[in-house]
C-alpha cells in the first residue's frame, strides 16, 4: 500500500514537471499560429506529409506569403524547415492551382473540374499521387485560396484533424471593422491602443501589420474598416489617405482590402463644399472626385463603411433625404471603381428629435420601407440584435424582412456589454444562436446566416501584447473568423480548433468546456432571462439598473426593464409597443404568447408580474433570483476549472488569466449582488430561503462610479 501510493505520487509528480517543463511562458502574441515543437507522432505525420514544400511556377506576393507561413510553421513545430523546390518528389506538399499545375507539365483538366465549384477562395487538401510521386496537394483556383488552403493545412497538422477537405465560404465579404480612432484611442477598445499608428504611418510600417494580416488570413477575413464609424473628416484628407494606402499594401498579399468610415459631412467640414445634401450637384462632384482620388493610391480600395443619422452623427436626414438617397449617393461614385458602400441600420435619433415608443423598432420602422431603393453596390449593415450589442438579444427582425437588400451582418467581437476584457465570455455561442435561428421568411423559412451576403465583426483587437486583452478573448476574433467563412460551423468545434492551436492538445475537453458555458454565465449575472440595457451609464461596466434620469428615456435602464410594484419586463406584444410585429407572423404569434416565448426572451417581449409560474414551478421573481445565483456559481466554476488546469498550462498564461477568474467573480458578486438590492427594492418581496442578502444595502452599489472606465474613445 505504502509502495503504491508512494509511486503514484511520483508519477503525478514526474507529470507534473513534464508539463510544466514544457510549458515554456507565453505573452500570447503568437495568437493560434504558434508552432511550437510537436508531439512524437504527429511530427512524424506531418513529415511524412512536407519533406519538401513545392510551389510551381514563379511565387506573387500572396503565394510566396504562403511559403513564408508555411516554412515558419514546419520549423516550428518540425525543429527545421523542409527543401523548397520547384520539382515534386515523393512526400512533397504541392501548392498548385491548375495553372501552376501546367507549368509541372501535368494535366490541369480533371483539378479544374473540381475546383469549379470552390470560387476565388475556396480549396481542397488531399493526398494524391502525381506524376507517380505521393503528394499532399493543396489546390485552389487562385493564389489567395492557396494561401487559405496553406492555413487549412496547418490547422490540420497542429490539431491532427483528418486531412481531405475540401471548403468555399458562402459569403464574399468577410471584414473586420475598427472602432480605432486617428490619435490611437479606441472606442469599446480593451486591448490597448490602437494597432494603426496614424502618425508614423505611411513612413513606418509595424511589423504587428504583417502579423495582423496573417492572422486574419488564417481565418479567411478579407477586408478590414481602418477607423472607427464616428468618423472624422480628415481620414479622407491626403495624408490619410496615403496612411491607408501604406497599410492596404502590407494587407494585399494576404488577401485583405482596406476599407473606410466616412463621415457623411467630410466635404461641408473640410469646406470644400457648401453643403452635404446628398442630392446636390456639387456634392456627388466632391465625392466622386474624392473616390477617384482614394482610388490612384489604393487601387482594389473596398469603399465607405457609413453611420449616418444616429447618435448625433450626420447624414442626410439634415437635408430631408433618406437613407436611400444617401448611400446611393456615395455608391455612385464608388461604382466606377467597383467599391461599396456599407451603409449602417444602427439608428436612433439624437436628443430633441422624433423618439417612437420604442428603439427596438426604430431601423426597421426606417429602413423596410426603402427596400428595393438601395443601388446595386450598396449594403445595408444591420447589428445582430435590434438594441445594441447586449450579452443576448432576440435577432434583429430586419434580417429576412429586407429582400431586395443585400444585408451584412454586425456582430461586435470587443466586449462592450460582456465584461471587456476582464470577463471570460466565449462569444461563438453568441454567433452561432444567432446565425442558425430560422427567420421564418420567405421562400421556405430561412437562418439568419441564408439571409446574409456579408459580415462585419467590430474587432476586439489592440496593441496589447496578446492583441485581445486576454488570451480568452483571442478565441472571439478566431471564432468571429471562422464562422464567417462558414456561417454554418458549430461553436463547440471552432472551439476546440482554437484551444488546441493555442494551448496545446491535451487542455482541448476542460478549456472548451468552459468556453462552452462562459457566456451564459455572463447572461445569468448580468442580464437573465431578457432583460437588456441595465448597464453602467456611457462606459457600460457594471450593473446600474436603477438609473432614471438620462435625457433620454431610452438611455435609462428602467426603460428597459420597467420594473415595478407589479412585475418586470418590456411588453412589445400588440398590448404594448408591438415590436414583434415586425417579426415574420410565425414568430410574432409565438412570441406573443408569455407561455411559448423561449425563456431566454421572457422579458424582452414581456411585462410580467412577479408570481408570473415559470415552467420549472418556480415565479418569476425565484427564477429571477435563481439566475443571478446561477451566473455567480458558474463564474466561481469557471476560477475553479482554471485552477485545476494549471499543470497543463505555461505560468504567465495561467496567471494571467486566473488574475482575470478572479476579477471576474468579484464582477459577478457585484452585479449579483447590485441587481437582487435594486429589484428586491422594486418588488417589495422577499428573499425565498437560501437565497443570499446582498453584501451590501442598495445605496452601496449605487454610490459606486467608474470614471476611468476603458474603452470611451
Ligand atoms: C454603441 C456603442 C457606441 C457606438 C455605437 C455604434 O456604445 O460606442 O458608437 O454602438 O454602433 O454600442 O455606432
Amino acid at each position: 500500500m505504502m509502495r503504491f501510493s508512494f509511486s503514484a505520487a511520483l508519477a503525478a509528480l514526474l507529470l507534473t514537471l513534464a508539463a510544466t517543463a514544457s510549458a515554456a511562458d507565453e505573452d500570447g502574441y503568437d495568437l493560434w499560429l504558434r508552432y511550437r515543437p510537436l508531439e512524437q507522432a504527429a511530427q512524424a505525420r506531418v513529415q511524412s506529409q512536407a519533406r519538401s514544400v513545392v510551389l510551381p511556377g514563379a511565387p506573387s506576393p500572396t503565394s510566396q506569403a504562403a511559403l513564408d507561413e508555411l516554412h515558419k510553421a514546419l520549423t516550428g513545430m518540425l525543429g527545421r524547415a523542409p527543401a523548397p523546390s520547384a520539382r515534386i518528389s515523393d512526400g512533397a506538399l504541392l501548392l498548385a492551382t491548375p495553372a501552376r499545375l501546367q507549368e509541372l507539365g501535368a494535366a490541369a483538366s480533371p483539378l479544374r473540374a473540381e475546383l469549379s465549384a470552390l470560387g476565388n477562395d475556396g480549396y481542397l487538401l488531399r493526398q494524391t499521387r502525381i506524376q507517380n510521386h505521393n503528394v499532399t496537394l493543396i489546390a485552389a483556383n487562385t493564389d489567395i485560396g492557396l494561401l487559405y488552403g496553406a492555413y487549412a493545412w496547418l490547422r490540420d497538422a497542429n490539431t491532427g484533424a483528418k486531412l481531405e477537405a475540401s471548403s468555399a465560404p458562402t459569403l464574399q465579404l468577410r471584414l473586420l471593422n475598427h472602432w480605432d480612432n486617428l490619435d490611437r484611442t479606441v472606442e469599446r477598445g480593451y486591448a490597448g491602443q490602437s494597432i494603426w499608428d496614424w502618425w508614423a504611418l505611411p513612413d513606418i510600417k509595424d511589423q504587428r501589420y504583417t502579423d495582423y494580416a496573417r492572422a486574419n488570413a488564417s481565418l479567411g477575413i478579407n477586408g478590414t474598416v481602418l477607423n472607427n464609424v464616428n468618423s472624422k473628416p480628415e481620414v479622407l484628407t491626403a495624408p490619410f489617405i496615403a496612411k491607408a494606402a501604406a497599410v492596404a499594401d502590407v494587407l494585399r498579399p494576404y488577401g485583405i482590402k482596406v476599407y473606410l468610415s466616412a463621415r457623411f459631412s467630410t466635404p461641408l467640414e473640410l469646406k470644400e463644399t457648401s453643403t452635404a445634401d446628398p442630392l446636390s450637384p456639387e456634392v456627388r462632384a466632391w465625392w466622386q472626385r474624392k473616390a477617384d482620388e482614394i482610388y490612384k493610391s489604393i487601387p482594389d480600395f473596398g469603399g465607405f463603411l457609413v453611420k449616418a443619422n444616429s447618435e448625433g452623427q450626420p447624414g442626410p436626414q439634415d437635408y430631408h433625404r433618406t437613407h436611400a438617397d444617401g448611400a446611393n449617393m456615395l455608391a455612385a461614385a464608388l461604382a466606377p471603381h467597383k467599391g461599396i458602400v456599407m451603409w449602417r441600420a444602427f439608428v436612433y435619433a439624437p436628443k430633441g428629435t422624433h423618439l417612437n415608443d420604442d428603439r427596438a423598432k426604430q431601423a426597421y420602422d426606417e429602413f423596410k420601407p426603402l427596400d428595393g431603393q438601395f443601388a446595386a453596390n450598396v449594403l445595408v449593415q444591420v447589428k445582430n440584435g435590434a438594441i445594441d450589442f447586449q450579452p443576448r438579444e432576440p435577432f434583429h427582425p430586419l434580417f429576412g424582412a429586407m429582400q431586395k437588400t443585400p444585408l451584412m451582418m454586425e456582430f461586435q467581437i470587443t466586449k462592450e456589454y460582456l465584461g471587456f476584457s476582464t470577463d471570460m465570455a466565449y462569444l461563438g455561442t453568441l454567433f452561432e444562436e444567432t446565425l442558425e435561428t430560422d427567420t421564418k421568411t420567405a421562400p421556405q423559412g430561412r437562418t439568419v446566416a441564408q439571409t446574409l451576403s456579408g459580415i462585419a465583426g467590430v474587432a476586439n483587437i489592440g496593441s496589447d501584447r496578446n492583441w485581445a486583452g486576454s488570451h480568452f478573448d483571442q478565441a472571439n476574433w478566431y471564432a468571429y473568423g471562422r464562422m464567417a467563412w462558414n456561417p454554418q460551423a458549430k461553436a463547440r468545434d471552432v472551439a476546440v480548433e482554437w484551444a488546441a492551436l493555442t494551448f496545446g492538445p491535451r487542455t482541448v475537453t476542460p478549456v472548451v468546456d468552459m468556453m462552452m458555458m462562459s457566456r451564459e454565465t455572463v447572461v445569468n449575472y448580468m442580464t437573465p432571462l431578457g432583460l437588456h440595457h441595465i448597464m453602467g451609464t456611457g462606459h457600460h461596466h457594471g450593473p446600474a439598473p436603477w438609473v432614471d434620469n438620462l435625457e433620454r428615456p431610452d438611455w435609462n435602464p428602467v426603460y428597459y426593464h420597467r420594473a415595478s410594484r407589479d412585475g418586470i419586463g418590456f411588453d412589445r406584444t400588440a398590448k404594448g409597443s408591438n415590436a414583434l410585429e415586425q417579426y415574420a407572423p410565425e414568430i410574432a404569434r409565438q412570441f406573443s404568447d408569455p407561455k411559448t416565448t423561449p425563456p431566454q426572451f421572457l422579458l424582452w417581449f414581456h411585462h410580467l408580474p412577479w408570481n408570473y409560474a415559470m415552467p420549472s414551478g418556480r415565479t418569476l421573481w425565484a427564477e429571477l433570483l435563481a439566475h443571478y445565483d446561477q451566473g455567480l456559481a458558474d463564474a466561481k466554476s469557471l476560477r475553479a476549472r482554471w485552477v485545476a488546469l494549471k499543470p497543463l498550462i505555461d505560468p504567465r498564461r495561467y496567471s494571467e488569466e486566473e488574475q482575470r477568474l478572479n476579477r471576474q467573480v468579484a464582477n459577478a458578486t457585484l452585479w449579483r449582488d447590485a441587481c437582487v438590492a435594486y429589484f428586491q427594492s422594486v418588488s417589495g418581496l422577499p428573499l425565498p430561503a437560501g437565497v443570499q442578502p446582498p453584501a451590501h444595502p442598495l445605496d452601496y452599489y449605487k454610490s459606486l462610479s467608474y470614471p476611468y472606465a476603458p474603452g470611451r474613445g
